[in-house]
């Protein structure tokens, strides 16, 4: 006969304080025991902010197709822009965790939402303070940090997506200048921003990154209309024709593929951790729904079909949890490979869906109505398996990690 050999019993019974804390905050293994103050206070102050600033507004901001641009400011006040970057240069000077746990509750949101906040942080902050001169940071940085200037990240094309090793957009010099020429596409904040960090070969055919401002002759940034998913996020195009950039604007400490592809392995990060609070708020409403609901003289959540679904539902969201979590202890030690942040970002995306895809089924009709939030998250969700690298691409990554084969090309 087999024996547990541990000084530490498995109990049936749990601490009342614990097992509230768990079915209140659907924290089933509590990961929250795994996380510092510092991660619960941030968690708190962002989820709070949510509460009052996003919950209320976001349905008919999403209904209109409309940037609920006011909220750029108090974003900036709870440190969600570049939480892991130092204070000094507008940061929140947190760990990973701390950045990861920001997104989930702003995903709770509205992924658009947390949109505003991995670009700004990961996609501009990032790259100028990783790839930037003293002088580049100083001057970017503070004003990012505090809201007063808003980024946008272009590396798509029109015809490279997936593929941003064929852009076409490209730099050539000229006394103290470059000249970019080319254009990209789906660039999330792009009509509002006053700067990019822009994605182009030089004459070498080198990727390099240089900081495009507003304003520059040359430059516009057109709105993308007819967005049914991510509507409360602004998308648009960046044009460039003869646009005359200063060589004091070019990032020194990058050269190739892997500067833009490492700022998108911290955005994919915060992704993998943002996408469980777009799940977690479609796992609630189903729940709550489940057990209001009367049909056939009982709650829904009575029926074993519910069950299986809210069961199902939550020991995915709890893997998903558990998965970002130990990310976060590993990016804490700069150990977290790009190719575990693609399993990471795929998974946890891919669960986020499909708990929104059964959540919708729990409220019947009603589930596709804007009463509830499912349907936003769901559509929302749909550009989150996209953008980052897709789906089919990040599962092209871990295939070529674990046998070495390059299967893109
Ligand atoms: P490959 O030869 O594999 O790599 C080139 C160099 O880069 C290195 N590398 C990475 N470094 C850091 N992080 C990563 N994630 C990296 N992936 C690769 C690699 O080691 C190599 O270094 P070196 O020293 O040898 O030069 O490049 P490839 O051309 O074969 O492409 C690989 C592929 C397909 C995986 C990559 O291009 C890719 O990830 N494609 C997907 C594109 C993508 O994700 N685009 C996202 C655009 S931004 C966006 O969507 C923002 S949404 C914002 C929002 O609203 O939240
Ligand atoms: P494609 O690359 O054309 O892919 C189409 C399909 O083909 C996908 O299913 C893909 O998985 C599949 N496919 C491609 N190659 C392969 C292959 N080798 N093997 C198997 N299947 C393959 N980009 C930015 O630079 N900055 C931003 O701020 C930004 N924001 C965005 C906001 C929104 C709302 C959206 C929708 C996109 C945004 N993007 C941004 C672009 C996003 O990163 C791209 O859409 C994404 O990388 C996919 O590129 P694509 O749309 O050109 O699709």
């Amino acid at each position: 006969m087999s024996t547990i050999n541990s000084n530490a019993p498995i109990t049936p019974v749990i601490e009342k304080k614990a097992r509230e804390d768990r079915f209140q905050f659907h924290d089933y293994y509590q990961v929250d025991d795994l996380l510092d103050d510092d991660h619960r206070m941030a968690r708190a102050a962002i989820r709070d902010w949510v509460k009052q600033e996003v919950s209320p507004i976001i349905e008919a901001y999403s209904e209109r197709g409309e940037c609920p641009t006011h909220l750029y400011k108090g974003l900036a006040e709870i440190g969600a822009f570049g939480p892991s970057i130092p204070v000094e240069y507008g940061g929140g000077g947190m760990d990973e965790i701390a950045y990861g746990i920001i997104m989930q509750e702003l995903e709770r949101g509205d992924s658009g939402i947390r949109s505003m906040a991995s670009v700004q942080g990961s996609l501009v902050m990032y790259p100028i303070y990783r790839f930037g001169s003293e002088e580049q940071r100083r001057k970017y940085l503070p004003k990012l940090g505090s809201g007063e200037f808003i980024g946008c990240f272009g590396l798509t094309e029109p015809d490279h997506g997936s593929d941003p090793s064929g852009m076409v957009t490209n730099i050539r010099e000229d006394g103290d200048s470059y000249i970019l020429n080319g254009a990209k596409m789906w660039i999330t904040n792009s009509p509002l921003a006053d700067i990019a960090v822009v994605w182009a070969k030089d004459e070498e055919g080198i990727i390099r990154g240089v900081i495009v401002e507003k304003g520059m002759p040359g430059f516009s940034a057109p709105e993308i209309h007819g967005k049914l998913s991510l509507r409360a996020s602004i998308t648009g195009e960046l044009v460039f024709e003869d646009v005359r950039v200063p060589k004091a604007n070019i990032l020194p400490g990058v050269h190739g593929l892997k500067g833009p592809l490492s700022c998108l392995s911290k955005a994919r990060y915060g992704i993998a951790w943002g996408a469980i609070g777009a799940a977690l708020d479609c796992y609630d409403s189903a729940l709550r729904y489940s057990q209001e609901r009367i049909q056939f003289g009982r709650p829904l959540a009575g029926f074993q079909l519910t069950q299986k679904k809210l069961a199902e539902m939550i020991t995915e969201i709890t893997k998903a949890q558990l998965l970002a979590w130990r990310l976060g202890t590993l990016a804490n030690k700069g150990l977290a490979t790009p190719a575990q942040i693609s399993m990471a970002k795929r998974n946890n995306v891919a669960m986020a869906l499909d708990v929104a895809r059964e959540a919708r089924q729990i409220h019947g009709g009603m589930g596709i109505t804007n009463e509830y939030p499912i349907m936003r998250h769901m559509m929302n969700l749909e550009t989150v398996l996209t953008y980052e690298g897709t789906h089919d691409i990040h599962l092209l990554i871990t295939g070529m990690d674990i046998t070495g084969e390059n299967a893109f090309k």
